[in-house]
């Protein structure tokens, strides 16, 4: 009988490729149980052998329907597929969207794909975390690929972009103006673009769009770098490394699955690349900065307040709303304040 209440027996029983025993692992970290933190431990050294694939764009676009087409060309290859869906949180129910869970429902009942979804309720840097952590347990789990949908807005969007080896950014024509849609920041995160609903008219026009920003883009891309707010400093060194990679446009249409074949074809060169001129090395690099980085300012903003009496913070927040204090000061103090006992 396999024992799901502690670490070893749920580590034991999710590397035996028991899906019950990871989803608990995942909702334990979900949750962030008591049993979160050893399981992380015990899993991370199993981790970093999955290629992982980060899929973006703006809502409509097309993305969990090629998300779908893609994890089926990937299992018609012998490759398994986990699939991680972070959707817009519901303004009524704050419950992830049932769209995504219908249409993929096609791959439902196949053992060799695990879909997941996580809603994105809290904290931008909380969901970054959660996500990271997930992967994380699917990569230890021995799924070969990873793929992330987000919808593409803004830091978000950045901060799965640094989970994933690979990002591919769907575009689809008709969304108004291509360059804007295009500009919104997603163009130094694509590895490659999939223009989806190749099916609709004007995707030419959208092709040609994307081959115009490409070709006037690179400087921007390092430029664009030094601003990503939650980007470390090795980051431009991290990409620089990738400027021989240009990314290649794939039409799709994603509904009959046409194209699915030669994204996936784009993303396997794309992981070949990575790996044969070291950006993998440096991607797993940025990754664990970027990580760090999250982890640690949880885990000092936490200790900071454990440590600090109710009623100092009180006071320094009073202090401060009545301008007896500037914010900067109210920090040094909180921060250079002795331990309380
Ligand atoms: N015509 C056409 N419609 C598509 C295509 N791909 C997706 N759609 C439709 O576009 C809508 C949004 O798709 P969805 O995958 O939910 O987009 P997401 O919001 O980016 O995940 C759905 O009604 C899909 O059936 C395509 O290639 N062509
Ligand atoms: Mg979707």
């Amino acid at each position: 009988m396999m024992d799901f209440t502690t670490v070893s027996g749920l580590t034991e029983a999710l590397l035996a490729g028991n899906r019950r025993a990871l989803s608990r692992v995942i909702s334990h970290i979900e949750n962030n149980t008591d049993l979160a933190r050893p399981l992380l431990a015990a899993l991370y050294p199993l981790a970093g052998k999955a290629h992982i694939i980060g899929v973006t764009g703006s809502p409509g676009t097309g993305k969990s329907t090629l998300v779908n087409a893609l994890a089926g060309v990937y299992r018609q290859r012998g490759l398994t597929v986990g699939v991680i869906a972070i959707d817009p949180t519901s303004p009524f129910s704050g419950g992830a969207l049932l769209g995504d869970r219908v249409r993929m429902r096609d791959l439902a009942g196949d053992p060799g794909v695990f879909i997941r979804s996580m809603a994105t309720r809290g904290s931008l840097g909380g969901l970054a975390q959660a996500t990271a952590d997930v992967i994380m347990v699917l990569d230890a789990a021995g799924f070969d690929r990873i793929i992330i949908e987000t919808v593409g807005v803004g830091q978000s969007e950045v901060e799965i972009a640094s989970a994933a080896y690979t990002t591919v950014v769907v575009e689809a024509p008709g969304l108004g103006d291509e360059v804007q849609a295009i500009k919104a920041g997603v163009l130094e995160i694509a590895d490659i673009f999939a223009v989806n609903k190749a099916d609709r008219e004007g995707v030419d026009r959208t092709v040609m769009a994307l081959k115009m920003m490409l070709s006037l883009g690179a400087p921007e891309k390092l430029q664009m770098m030094h601003h990503g707010r939650m980007l470390p400093v090795e980051m431009p060194q991290a990409r620089s490394e990738d400027n021989a990679w240009t990314p290649p446009i794939i039409k799709t249409i994603a509904v009959s699955g046409e194209g699915a074949a030669e994204l996936a074809d784009a993303i396997e060169n794309h992981r070949l690349y990575l790996e044969q001129s070291g950006g993998r090395i440096l991607r797993d690099r940025l990754r664990a900065a970027t990580e760090l980085r999250m982890i640690l300012r949880d885990y000092l903003l936490e200790e900071l307040l454990a440590r600090t009496p109710q009623e100092s913070l009180q006071h320094i927040i009073d202090a401060v709303a009545r301008r007896e204090m500037d914010p900067y000061t109210a920090v040094q103090r909180l921060v250079h304040s002795p331990a309380a006992s």
